[in-house]
């Protein structure tokens, strides 16, 4: 029987993801196997994106749509098709009982799902500045399993916080697509070999380096930072001991998966344009924090652990700094210095 920590099936075969989402299934006597089709439904809408994101220039794809989202942002053409292709990889089944999504305003209650367990929180386009100038962008997910009474269907409105996290991770659209997921044990990638149009293991069981030598924000916004983040990211620039170098690519998940990798943080702190910072805690922050934990790293609003955060809307904003335990660690420290 192959087990998570195989990489390969016994005739040398890369292993697949389904082969390893059932492999780690089996670590749960009581699993019923639903949260395995989330996960699988959710690389299925992955690999249709990746298509339609290779191709875009021919369809038509890049480009606004001309209208704005719930957050005030210009919609991408992209974002609708992303946020659509999940939509529909769990419209017809009884897998979650909602989705909420960066692209709607509010959560789309899924009519045949009222007996699942789950709700699914996504930003389908992480990165949408990147979007039109083939810049590497992601999508974004988190399976939450909200508590309930036996017979209670599982609602947006029992999530309490990231805590409520059973699985997450990402997908990301770059040179190669990469799907990184986590159940809590351990982190895990895969790369879309196209030919086949199979996920197929490349990074088991992802350790993030305590310490980094990258460091990513937008360094644009420093004056309207607090002085302790103005201090730190000064630390980073011109250490003591070390320097780290920067690498702001203007998404997310790309620059979070360089520090996952090879270590470093990145962070979006509180600004005077977003004095709650920029980035959404139910889709973003909260699933990459999940991820970043069970990799070995640390995420943090500056005061608190992101997935001790409660959550009181569905689209509430966090500041947010995230990757290497003993980086975060410093701007926690001097965070609370002034405090
Ligand atoms: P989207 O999900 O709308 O793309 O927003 C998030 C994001 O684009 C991150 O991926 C990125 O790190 C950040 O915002 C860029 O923000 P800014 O342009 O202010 O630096």
């Amino acid at each position: 029987m192959t087990t998570m920590q195989e990489t390969s099936t016994a005739s040398g075969a890369r292993m697949t993801l389904a082969h390893h989402i059932l492999a780690s299934q089996r670590q749960h006597p009581r699993a019923r196997g639903e949260l395995s089709v989330v996960l699988l439904q959710l690389a299925f809408a992955g690999k249709i994106f990746s298509h339609a994101i290779r191709r875009a220039a021919f369809t038509g794809q890049l480009g606004a749509t001309g209208e704005r989202n719930v957050q005030d942002e210009a919609t991408k053409k992209l974002d609708v098709f992303g946020n659509q292709t999940i939509i529909e990889a769990f419209a017809r089944n009884e897998l979650v009982a909602a989705i909420v999504s960066e692209e709607m305003d509010e959560p789309r209650q899924i009519a045949c799902g009222t007996r699942a367990s789950y709700v699914l929180c996504v930003d389908p386009l992480d990165g949408s500045s990147n979007a039109d100038v083939n810049g590497v962008v992601a999508t974004i997910f988190g399976v939450y399993q909200p508590k309930r009474e036996a017979g209670t269907a599982a609602t947006v409105q029992r999530l309490q916080s990231g805590r409520d996290q059973v699985a997450a991770g990402y997908i990301m659209y770059g040179p190669s697509t990469v799907f990184v997921y986590t159940t809590g044990s351990g982190v895990h990638g895969f790369t879309l070999d196209h030919d086949i149009g199979e996920f197929l293991l490349t990074h088991p069981d992802i350790r993030c380096p305590p310490q980094g030598p990258y460091y990513s924000a937008n360094l644009a916004n420093v004056p309207e930072w607090n002085h302790q983040t103005q201090a730190y990211v000064g630390q980073l620039a011109r250490g003591a001991d070390r320097s780290y170098s920067l690498r702001y690519s203007g998404a997310l998940v790309a620059d979070l998966h360089r520090s996952l990798i090879e270590g470093g943080v990145y962070l979006y702190p509180a600004d005077q344009r977003h004095p709650d910072g920029k980035l959404r805690l139910a889709y973003e922050c909260a699933p990459l924090a999940f991820v970043v934990e069970h990799a070995g790293g640390a995420a943090t609003t500056g005061t608190s652990t992101v997935l001790d955060v409660p959550f009181h809307s569905i689209h509430q904003r966090v500041p947010f700094a995230a990757g290497s335990r003993d980086d975060v660690a410093i701007l926690e420290r001097l965070s609370r210095d002034d405090h």
